[in-house]
């Protein structure tokens, strides 16, 4: 079905008490008996997650729901990018640390959401083009995934970017008027502000095999033989009065792609099949191992974007509807996603070498540092991430110096401390990288204007 646009505010989702053991247990379909989403799911090494508008978080029925029932939240709005920088270089995080703070007491993991979308751009961007629009979403993506660093399990790098329709093709925008490679330029830079977090394509209407799923489907399998950095890909799933017949099989054609898949915004348009249609959802997630987690878009009907559709789980007062049953019976009868079993090699029988460490350092190590770059470029502009390996010595601090090009500049430095920002530039390890032991690896970045062509990093160790 298509997506509505008018809306209102979401959910929160909390949670405390029982995050049990998951992962550790059965890999076949042992039944179990959780008695709500968060520990079902959790069983079965999954998370069960809300939508949540940062609002209602002091709303008691609201919280009470999203604590008990919930294991991960994603902002239904307050990590956009109209709502992080609203002004250019301005960044306001208030809406989403508290969400994250939330997340954090309650045992529960956050999901990013989105860092790139043609939609709730602030005024300033959407009046952009060409490469200062590329530079600056660029810098968004490398500035938001820098700030919440390490606390975000999954996010949504790029949002509905693929077109509705018969084409399998990308969606007219600013943001794809810069270049097609506008979504691999923000993965990679995604990847090398936050290298923890699992990097996500998210989109509606893919709920099957259709021609914009496919195109979908094209673009992962093509990031994937090119080193393109992404992890998994999301299925908004907002739904109408029935489901495609193939959507496990979607779900799992791109999962033997190499990504996890994750249900990333499900509601469900009320009527005789609501609860069948959560319920088959869940179930298919469930038969797919790589699928790691389903997240409803509100938590009561009346938080819904959906308004009088009724879509969600728990009626206007809080209570369970028959689709939070159907939704709890199929996590519960549903397998684990396998663990990686333990290796059942012997062990080695040669004993490992006894001779004392050289004295010597190996040909090839220099007793400084060195320094290798890997380039991001696009036409106006480039992302830069620098490997620093200590020599055999180890350093107390390191500085790398490039050239750039005539007419380049840096225009931010994560990592590192840059000085200047055209010709010769340097960067200083900061305090908590300088101090690298022999043959150990930090990385730094860094984003320019202009042609990174020719970079050669030199590094000089302390
Ligand atoms: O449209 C449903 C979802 C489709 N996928 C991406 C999601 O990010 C999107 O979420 C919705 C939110 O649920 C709405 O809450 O995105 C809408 C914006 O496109 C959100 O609506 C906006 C209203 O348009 C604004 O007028 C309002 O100020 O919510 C804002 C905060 O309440």
């Amino acid at each position: 079905m298509n997506h509505r646009r008018a809306l209102r505010a979401a959910v929160t989702v909390a949670v405390t008490g029982v995050l049990a053991a998951g992962m550790t247990m059965a890999l076949t379909s042992t039944a179990s008996a959780g008695t709500t989403l968060r520990a079902s799911a959790a069983e079965k090494g999954r998370y069960f997650g809300a939508a949540v508008a940062t609002g209602k978080l002091s709303t008691s029925t609201y919280v009470t729901i999203l604590n008990r029932e919930f294991n991960s939240v994603v902002a239904e709005n307050e990590m956009k990018w109209d709502a992080t920088e609203p002004q250019q270089g301005q960044f306001r995080y208030t809406g989403g640390d508290r969400l994250v703070s939330h997340a954090q007491a309650n045992g529960m993991s956050v999901r990013g959401h989105a860092l790139l979308w043609h939609q709730q751009q602030p005024g300033w961007a959407q009046g952009m083009s060409g490469s200062a629009l590329r530079n600056a979403a660029i810098n968004h993506v490398t500035q938001v995934a820098t700030h919440f660093r390490g606390k975000i399990h999954s996010w949504d790098v790029v949002n509905e970017a693929f077109a509705d329709g018969g084409g399998g093709g990308r969606r007219d925008s600013n943001l794809q008027r810069t270049g097609n490679d506008w979504i691999e330029a923000a993965f990679r830079a995604a990847r090398a502000a936050d290298p923890g977090a699992k990097l996500c394509y998210n989109d509606y209407n893919t709920d099957g095999i259709n021609a914009k799923s496919t195109g979908i489907y094209n673009m992962v399998r093509d990031f994937k033989s090119r080193g393109v950095p992404i992890d998994c890909v999301g299925f908004q799933s907002h739904l109408g009065t029935s489901l495609a017949g193939d959507y496990q099989a979607n779900l799992q054609r791109f999962a033997d792609l190499g990504v996890d898949v994750q249900i990333t915004e499900l509601d469900v348009m009320t009527g005789g099949n609501q609860a069948t249609i959560f319920g088959a959802v869940t179930r298919a997630c469930m038969n797919v191992s790589r699928c790691t987690g389903i997240t409803v878009w509100g938590v009561r009907d009346c938080d819904s974007w959906r308004g009088s559709d009724n879509a969600l789980l728990f009626d206007c007062n809080g209570n369970k509807k028959a689709a939070y049953t159907n939704v709890l019976n199929a996590l519960n009868a549903g397998p684990a996603i396998p663990t990686t079993p333990p290796p059942t090699d012997p062990p080695p029988t040669t004993p490992p070498p006894t001779d004392p460490p050289p004295t010597t350092p190996p040909p090839g190590t220099p007793d400084g540092c060195s320094a290798s770059v890997s380039l991001n470029s696009w036409n106006g502009g480039f992302v830069a991430t620098v490997k620093v390996t200590a020599g055999s010595a180890g350093t107390n601090g390191w500085n790398v110096g490039v050239t750039l090009a005539s007419g380049a500049s840096v225009t931010n430095t994560w990592s590192a401390t840059a000085s200047g920002s055209t010709g010769t530039v340097r960067f200083a390890n900061v305090d908590y990288n300088g101090r690298l032991g022999a043959g150990q690896v930090t990385e730094f970045g860094f984003q320019g204007t202009g042609s990174g062509a020719g970079i050669t990093p030199t590094c000089t160790a302390s």
